[in-house]
């Protein structure tokens, strides 16, 4: 799209990234097992199914078969947000205890709307520990509000604050953690903190604060 430099995704043609690590690099936290599974097949599934969901739309629209609307509208939904919060997933884990420390930008915003770290880390535990079924705890930046949040996902698409830009998110579905902490999700996600690569919380959130375009030409509301 030359006028606007944007590289779009071609219709159907999303693709699954590769992970950043080996398979077993998350080990003891993550087995190796449980971390081909979730994005060999897992992830993979959501992206198959969001190119279908978009060619599946596109032939709607030819055909102007909108008797299926409402099914395409939540495969769009379900895949697509399955796909982009899976994507960021991979990215903001790596080997235990070698995340660093949070960064200026993330200290200072958390520190700011949370009042204090260990208040954001106790909020964040308890919000994903108490998902109901399948879900994400995720922090975002909001561009409207200009302030952090923490949300809670069902499924990928339920429960959110629109804007929100998600930039810390742990997957709490029972594929993320079941072959090694069976029912104890608290289990995981306390393991899960060790894994946080705040380096790249860190770049995501600065990306999220010069967010531009007409959000400049409005102040927080
Ligand atoms: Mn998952």
């Amino acid at each position: 799209m030359q006028i606007l430099n944007l590289t779009p995704v071609p219709l159907g043609q999303h693709t699954l990234p590769a992970l950043p690590y080996a398979y077993d690099a998350l080990e003891p936290v993550i087995d190796e097992k449980t971390l081909t599974i979730h994005h060999d097949k897992h992830h993979k599934k959501y992206v198959d199914d969001l190119n279908q969901a978009e060619i599946n739309a596109q032939k709607m629209r030819d055909g102007k078969a909108y008797d299926v609307i409402n099914l395409i509208e939540r495969q769009l939904a379900f895949n697509g947000s399955g796909h982009i919060l899976h994507s960021i997933y991979w990215t903001i884990m790596t080997c235990p205890d070698n995340g660093g420390n949070p960064g200026n930008i993330t200290n200072a915003l958390i520190t700011s709307y949370f009042k204090s770290f260990d208040g954001f880390k106790e909020q964040f535990i308890n919000a994903a520990s108490q998902v109901m079924g399948s879900g994400w705890c995720i922090l975002g930046y909001n561009p409207f509000f200009k302030h952090l949040e923490i949300l809670q996902a069902e499924k990928h698409e339920n429960l959110t604050q629109w804007g929100i830009i998600p930039v810390l998110v742990c997957d709490v579905w029972e594929h993320a953690y079941y072959l090694k902490y069976q029912n104890n999700r608290a289990d995981y996600i306390n393991a899960w903190w060790r894994l946080i690569n705040w380096e790249e919380v860190e770049r995501r959130l600065i990306y999220a604060v010069q967010t531009k375009g007409f959000l400049e030409m409005i102040p927080a509301y």
